[in-house]
Order: structure tokens, then C-alpha cells, then sequence
């Protein structure tokens, strides 16, 4: 286990911490209100306490990706950060007396011997107003590996440690500088495949998800506040809090929670791309249409049946929209296990599939072994392709029996490109299931935030049914603290070790 939660220690160590201070206001986020939990006897809300390599350990990375390039940047945060940037780096100007905060220091970082490792760009961002939360140095050098190479090994020489992955965003995170959400969508952004998905992950990293969850928790505590005073007052109970106005509110709150979970499923595609499976008999035209659709010969076609054996994955962006393509080993019965072993990755790849393009050679009539897969498919999940309208021999009641089984059916010719257009055009609209364009403050919440929303609001109904039921209001109370505590898990006021883990470990190192 590498990262802490901010607000969980191992109820072994609480005695040790339940005289502490409250928190120094740098460390927590500011839009975030510091829940009463916090101040418990078995939670801890300062992350240096917990995590006393955040306090001593400098670390540092090369920040931008393995390869040759312009520029490359290698980056430390920590204590330690400036004084090692002293001795590593060589001022150009003789005025230089210090690093002037968010300005650029032209000069060389040198190795232990003196000599000049490569001339470089130097900026320095003290905490709290750096990305981390701590002091912050970045050096810009030359984008080739052996520079970046040797100078981290001169800064790692000098007592910073290799950062791991996403350790940077981590420190941010438990310093206060985004909260949970924040930290998830900088991942996002890195990793947006289009530009829908880097808005949608844009918005969130302006922390709008974070205030929204803030908020419709804050609303479930007033409510469990007046809940705890109805069951401390049992006589005033009903003055107080009444079932109706319970009710009402975890309703209006459930409402909130759900339509964010429409939202997640509306902008899926968007966010994470689709998968799009190219499969049907040998011959049938899969690899042509590949190569047709990514408009490049990355495919092999041949007229020998059997062509494609393994699969073969590429991407292509539709009109804004990622489309993972996987064109598949084709249909036929085989005592070739190296054939069989194909056309099981490709029955794999169907059952994971958001669309099949189940082609068929439409010259001929469609053979037993392709409707035996046909007929496995789900119906939702297919666009029947009838290839080869070009050919004298073409004719689309060939591919009747696939009609016969409600695909949607489309006539192309993957060899001159003919109504290639319109396939594009249903499969984009397939994969989106109608949904347009996100807006541009969409709050999608990805997969993991829908998890735990869902929850809350499996709760909330849960404790709408309990109040009609005329179940004891201290009763529901543990119902009420559940969906409060479980919304709080989204922005990270409370988060296991795992989860934590989890979210960083996505991350590249240097980020
Ligand atoms: N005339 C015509 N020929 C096509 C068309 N699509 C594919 N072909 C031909 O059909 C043969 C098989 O094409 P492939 O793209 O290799 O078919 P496949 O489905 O990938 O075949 P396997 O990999 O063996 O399963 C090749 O000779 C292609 O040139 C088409 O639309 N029109
Ligand atoms: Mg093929």
C-alpha cells in the first residue's frame, strides 16, 4: 500500500493522534468544509502526520513521456526542492541572486564534477500556490533520453526520490489543492482521446463535480442534523423533522444523484470511446473495411479464405467520437488450433463489443456457420454489413436471414468505398444511442464516481421506504450517515488506502 487516506489511520495508532491540532488550513481545500467526523478519535485530517514522507521527502520525475523531443522536463516537489536546484543548476546571469518565483531562469545544470550536463530553462513555484501544494522546481531541457537521463540522476544523487506514479497529483490532492475529483479528472485529461472527452474531463477539473457532490451532501447533513436533535428531543420528534420533509429531501437529493447517473451513461461514448468489432465469415470483406475505414492498408486481404488469424486493433476518430475498430479472424469451422484460437479472441471481442459489423458476402447466399454466430448475437449490439455491391453477383436478399433476425442491415462496397459514408454515419449514431453532443458543463462522472453515486442513491430509497414504513427515526439515522459518508468517498474527504491506490496507480509517473 503506497497512499494514505487523509481521513483513516489504522484504529491501532488513534490514541496516539487524538490530541492533535486541527489542521493547518493549507492542507485542506477550501471549498471543502472540514466534516465533524474529521476531528474523531480514530481519523486523521493532517496528511503530514500521516504520510511523514510528505513532510521530509523531496521527490522528482521526468514529467514528459520516454522518447526524443524538443523539450523535456524534469520536475521536483519538496522541501528539499530549492536547495537541490542550488546546487545542480548554473545561472546564466551574474545577477542572479536566487530563484525569482513563476520566472523562467535561463542556465546549466552541471554534474558532481562541474562540468555543464546541458543548458536548460529553470522555474521555481513556491507552496502553497504550486501544482502540489509544496515547493515546486521545473527544469525544461533538451528532449533526448540520455540528458534527461543524467540530470535526474544528479538530482536523485542529491537526496530527492524517484516520484511514483501519479505522486505528484497524490501530494496535490492531500495538500489540499484539488480534491478528489480533481486529482481523477487530471488522469482524464491525459488521457482524453478526443477533444469531447478533454472537455468533459476539463470541467471537472475545474472542480464542478467536486461542488456539486459538496453540496448534496451538505444538504443530506443539515438533514441528519435535524434528525439527531428529533431523536435527542423524542416529544419535539415530529415539530422538529417530519417524515413528509425527510422524505421530500432525500427525494430531491436522490433526483439530483440519478440524474448525474444519466448523465454518465448519455456521455460514455464521449469520454471513454467505443468498441467496435468488425467479424463474419471468412472472405466476407472485414479486413478491406478496416482498411477502407482507417483509410490506410493496415490490414492483410487476400482472396484466400482465412486470411486474418489473430486480431488487430486500431483507432479511429469519427467526427469527434474515439472508435476502438478490431478487425477478427474470420468464421469457418477449423481443425487448425492456431485458427481456433483466433476465432475465440474474436467470439471474445463480440461479447465485449458496444457494436458488431457483422458482414456477410452478399454474391452468394449466407452459409450455415454464419448464421450459427448470428443467431448468438445480440440483436441491440448489431449492424449487418452486406459487402461486395459492387459485384454483377450482389443482391441484398442474400442477407435476408439477418434481416429476419431484426439487425439493422446496410449494403456497402468495402473495395471502392461506396457507402462507406453512410456506414460511418450509423455506426456513430449506433455507438451514441442518440445522445448529441455533450454540453459544454456537463458533469459526467466516470466509472468510478457512478459506482458510489448509484450507491448513495440505492440508500436514500432505502431510507425513503424505511420513513414510510414509520421505522424509528434513530434507526434511520445510520441509514442517512451511510449515503452522507459513501457521497463522501467521490471528492475524497473520506477514502480507503485502496481506492486511492487504485486512482493513482492510473497515472504515468511524473504527473
Ligand atoms: N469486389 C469486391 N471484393 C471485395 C470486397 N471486399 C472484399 N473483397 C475481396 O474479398 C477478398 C477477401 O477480402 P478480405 O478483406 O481479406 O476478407 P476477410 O473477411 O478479412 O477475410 P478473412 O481474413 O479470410 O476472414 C479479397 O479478395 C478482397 O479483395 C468488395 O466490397 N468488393
Ligand atoms: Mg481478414
Amino acid at each position: 500500500m503506497r497512499y494514505a487516506s487523509p481521513f483513516f489511520i489504522p484504529p491501532k495508532a488513534a490514541p496516539l493522534i487524538s490530541h492533535l491540532p486541527p489542521p493547518h488550513p493549507t492542507f485542506l481545500n477550501p471549498h471543502i468544509p472540514i466534516p465533524s467526523f474529521a476531528f474523531q478519535e480514530n481519523l486523521l485530517y493532517n496528511p503530514h502526520m500521516l504520510d511523514p514522507k510528505l513532510a521530509n521527502d523531496t521527490i522528482t520525475a521526468i514529467a514528459t513521456p520516454p522518447g526524443d523531443g524538443g523539450v523535456g522536463i524534469i520536475r521536483i516537489s519538496g522541501v528539499n526542492c530549492r536547495a537541490i536546484a542550488a546546487k545542480v543548476f548554473r545561472p546564466a546571469s551574474q545577477s542572479f541572486t536566487d530563484f525569482t518565483p513563476y520566472r523562467l531562469h535561463y542556465g546549466h545544470v552541471l554534474d558532481n564534477e562541474g562540468r555543464e550536463l546541458d543548458d536548460v530553462l529553470a522555474a521555481f513555484m513556491p507552496g502553497p500556490n504550486s501544482y502540489t501544494g509544496e515547493d515546486v522546481i521545473e527544469i525544461n531541457c533538451h528532449g533526448g533520453r540520455a540528458i534527461l537521463a543524467a540530470v535526474l540522476e544528479e538530482i536523485l544523487a542529491l537526496g530527492a526520490r524517484l516520484a511514483e506514479r501519479g505522486e505528484f497529483t497524490y501530494r496535490a490532492f492531500m495538500n489540499g489543492r484539488m480534491d478528489l475529483t480533481q486529482a481523477e479528472a487530471v488522469a482524464e485529461m491525459i488521457h482524453a482521446p478526443t477533444k469531447a472527452a478533454m472537455h468533459l474531463a476539463q470541467v471537472k477539473l475545474s472542480g464542478l463535480l467536486g461542488e456539486k457532490i459538496s453540496a448534496l451532501r451538505l444538504r443530506l447533513e443539515h438533514l441528519r442534523g435535524l434528525l439527531t436533535v428529533a431523536v435527542d428531543f423524542p416529544e419535539d420528534e415530529i415539530d422538529c423533522l417530519s417524515p413528509d420533509t425527510l422524505i421530500t429531501t432525500s427525494s430531491e437529493v436522490r433526483t439530483e444523484i440519478d440524474t448525474l447517473l444519466v448523465a454518465v451513461d448519455r456521455t460514455r461514448a464521449w469520454r471513454e470511446g467505443a468498441l467496435v468489432v468488425l467479424a463474419g465469415r471468412v472472405n466476407a470483406g472485414k479486413s478491406s473495411l478496416m482498411n477502407a475505414l482507417l483509410g490506410r492498408n493496415r490490414a492483410i486481404v487476400t482472396d484466400q479464405p482465412g486470411t486474418t488469424r489473430d486480431y488487430l486493433e486500431e483507432s479511429i476518430n469519427l467526427d469527434g467520437l474515439n472508435i476502438r475498430l478490431a478487425d477478427t479472424a474470420g468464421i469457418r469451422k477449423t481443425d487448425d488450433a492456431i485458427e481456433a484460437a483466433g476465432l475465440e479472441m474474436g467470439r471474445e471481442l463480440m461479447e465485449k463489443a458496444d457494436l458488431v459489423l457483422f458482414l456477410a458476402d452478399c454474391t452468394a447466399p449466407l452459409n450455415d456457420d454464419t448464421m450459427i454466430t448470428a443467431n448468438k448475437l445480440d440483436t441491440k449490439k448489431v449492424l449487418a454489413v452486406l459487402n461486395k455491391s459492387d459485384l454483377p453477383g450482389f443482391d441484398t436478399t442474400h442477407g435476408a436471414p439477418l434481416a429476419d433476425l431484426n439487425f439493422e442491415t446496410i449494403a456497402i462496397s468495402a473495395k471502392t468505398g461506396s457507402d462507406i459514408d453512410t456506414l460511418c454515419a450509423r455506426i456513430r449514431d449506433r455507438v451514441l444511442h442518440g445522445a448529441g453532443q455533450p454540453d459544454p458543463d456537463e458533469l459526467a462522472p466516470n466509472a468510478r464516481q457512478a459506482a458510489v453515486l448509484a450507491s448513495a442513491s440505492e440508500e436514500l430509497l432505502l431510507l425513503e421506504q424505511d420513513t414510510e414504513a414509520e421505522i424509528p427515526y434513530d434507526l434511520l439515522s445510520v441509514r442517512l450517515e451511510t449515503a452522507c459518508n459513501t457521497l463522501s468517498g467521490i471528492t475524497g474527504e473520506i477514502t480507503s488506502n485502496e481506492i486511492l491506490n487504485a486512482i493513482f496507480d492510473s497515472f504515468c509517473i511524473g504527473k
